[in-house]
């Protein structure tokens, strides 16, 4: 152990504990903007100074080992105006307008502003705006980049993608897209990552609230919207709202106050995937040609992006069943117009979404299968939704908890875990056991795929075959395990991958916490909502049975095929 003060404490901590975790141990938080555990341990931004005493220097916490008998002032009169100016010199290259910044109140600069009471600034510096394309998902503005450097870390590190650089040099260094690229040529994955973790308003997800506004007060417009498994986990956290408050009944209200004419869940198509895909896994297990296996999932839109550009060579080996959104979106404009009667060119079809890839996804060129437009005309991000609601000035915890509209309200057990890592696999073996055992596994019985391991193994006996799985999130754990497969180190029947850290539940377009990871904490909620349910496997789920006997006649049939699947090479 070492010992040493800090703010004349006596503290006592494991050699190579920083002194940014050292203060942290006995309740002292030293200011910091571009930490990062174990992605971003750079002391950039140089926020966190303190002073050591017999050192003139001031020194930076984060990246400092504690060594025996030091003597640490965290917030002496010489640190407090050290950081004072080290703030202001940042705020100086900002662009400081809050009041129309999409995370004002949530912006990790604003708030060691406010704490410092930087309330002045007389520094002046230079504001840099940059070009962008407005359509691309990820939206960068220059101007309020403060060069923390996290964008670019954990897209290098987690994603493995590399999108993001240090671009110029002296008073003009900024980041930018790497290598002189435009980010629509970047193999970005959309995955919003770099978002979640940027401490300030730099990096955003398209705006789409205007257009579903405008929908909403079109007359002759027909609004169906659909929630995806992850939003109702988090969908309270920027509005404020305890979670055994912000529940999803409550949520189907809040959407019905704000005009939506249907509200419906994508949890529903969550189960028509799997009857999809489930079919199709069983059809690639029976061929003797081995050659489509491992089959991939294919319902994250930011692992489709990752495999098209980095490993073209598996793109057969994708599910070619589109993801929930699309399928919901394809039905909408299909069969539910068709049962309601409704001329499906007067309906905009919007989801809400903890992805910023699906706003990418959506617009893909062959995702209009049903002939009206777009499948899925506008995609709303968990925290434009939670703007949406603020900008309608609804109180939610004023409204009555209702239930999602039918028959597309509908879900089983197994739709609801699509959201977190290993959901999409075990709702996948659930149905899998029962077409080729013709019985009902115990709900449970795959539940080795769950918990947040980001790269986990597990083999199922299903009537008699060894079913062998991976279930992996994050791509650049996604990219090893597709190294070692290339190697033939390992062997697989089946694969899940979810782009980011523990699936859907930790989405790039889920509140954002100071670049915390909060996947954990809401993956739970799926798992509980599952628990709950009569219905806990997919090909139980009635609504959709009633739709296959209405309209689709069976998994994989010519009319599923062409709406509810698609071809990854177009
Ligand atoms: Fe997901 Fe999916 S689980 S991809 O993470 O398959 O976004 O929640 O909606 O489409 O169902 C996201 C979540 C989501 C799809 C489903
Ligand atoms: Fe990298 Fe994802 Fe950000 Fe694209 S969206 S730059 S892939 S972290």
């Amino acid at each position: 152990m070492v010992n040493l003060t800090i703010n004349n404490r006596p503290v006592s901590v494991p050699e190579g504990t920083t002194i940014l975790d050292a203060a942290a141990g006995i309740g002292i938080m030293i200011p910091h903007l571009c930490y990062l555990r174990d992605i971003n341990e750079i002391a950039a931004c140089r926020v966190c100074q303190v002073e050591l005493q017999g050192k003139e220097k001031l020194i930076t916490a984060c990246n400092n080992k504690v060594e025996e008998g030091m003597v640490i002032f965290t917030n002496s009169p010489k640190v407090r105006e050290t950081r004072k100016t080290i703030v202001r010199l940042i705020l100086s290259q900002h662009d400081c307008r809050c009041a129309i910044c999409v995370r004002s109140g949530n912006c990790e600069l604003q708030k060691i502003a406010n704490d410092l009471g930087c309330i002045e600034n007389p520094y002046n510096g230079r504001i840099e705006h940059n070009d962008w394309n407005p359509e691309f998902p990820i939206i960068r503005d220059n101007a309020k980049c403060i060069k923390c450097m996290r964008c670019i870390q954990v897209c290098e590190k987690i994603q493995t993608l590399h999108v993001w650089d240090v671009v110029n040099t002296g008073s003009r260094t900024t980041v930018d897209v790497a290598n002189g690229r435009k980010i629509e040529h970047a193999d970005c994955a959309a995955c919003g990552q770099c978002v979640t973790h940027c401490p300030v308003g730099a990096l955003r997800e398209k705006d789409d609230i205007g257009k579903v506004l405008a929908a909403l007060n079109d007359p002759e417009t027909i609004t169906v919207v659909q929630v995806a498994p992850a939003v109702r986990t988090a969908w309270g956290e920027d509005l404020g709202m305890p979670g055994d408050v912000a529940t999803e009944k409550r949520l189907a209200s809040v959407l019905r106050h704000i005009g939506f004419d249907y509200v419906f869940d994508t949890n529903f198509s969550a189960d028509l995937t799997i009857m999809e895909e489930g079919n199709e896994f069983i059809e690639r297990l029976k061929n003797p040609d081995k050659s489509r296996l491992p089959m991939f999932t294919s319902c994250c839109p930011g692992w489709v992006r990752f495999v098209k550009s980095q490993y073209p060579e598996f793109v057969d080996n994708l599910s070619t069943a589109k993801s929930p959104q699309q399928m919901f979106g394809a039905v909408v404009k299909s069969y539910f117009a068709k049962k309601a009667d409704i001329d499906p060119s007067r309906i905009c079809s919007v989801s809400i979404m903890p992805c910023t890839a699906k706003k990418a996804e959506a617009a893909y060129d062959n995702m209009s299968s049903a002939g009206y437009g777009q499948d899925v005309d506008y995609v709303l991000t968990t925290r434009e939704f939670a703007r949406l609601v603020r900008g309608e000035a609804i109180i939610p915890e004023a409204l009555p908890e209702e239930d999602f509209d039918s028959p597309l309200g509908t879900y089983s057990g197994a739709g609801v875990i699509f959201g977190a890592t290993g959901g999409v696999m075990e709702a996948a073996l659930r149905s899998a056991f029962y077409l080729v055992t013709g019985k009902n596994p115990d709900a449970d019985a795959f539940s080795a795929v769950r918990g947040m391991n980001p790269w986990k193994e597990a083999a199922f006996n299903v009537g008699g075959n060894e079913i062998r799985t991976a279930t992996v999130h994050g791509l650049g754990n996604t990219r090893q395990l597709l190294d070692a497969i290339k190697r033939g180190e390992v062997k697989y029947d089946f694969v899940e991958v979810m782009a980011c850290p523990g699936g859907c539940v930790g989405g790039g377009g889920q509140p954002i916490r100071d670049g915390q990871e909060l996947a954990k904490d809401r993956a739970p909620i799926l798992y509980s909502l599952d628990r709950s349910k009569n219905i806990r496997f997919s090909h139980e789920n009635p609504d959709v049975l009633k739709m296959y006997e209405e309209f689709f006649e069976k998994p994989n049939s010519p009319v599923a095929h062409k709406l509810l699947h698609t071809d990854h090479h177009a």
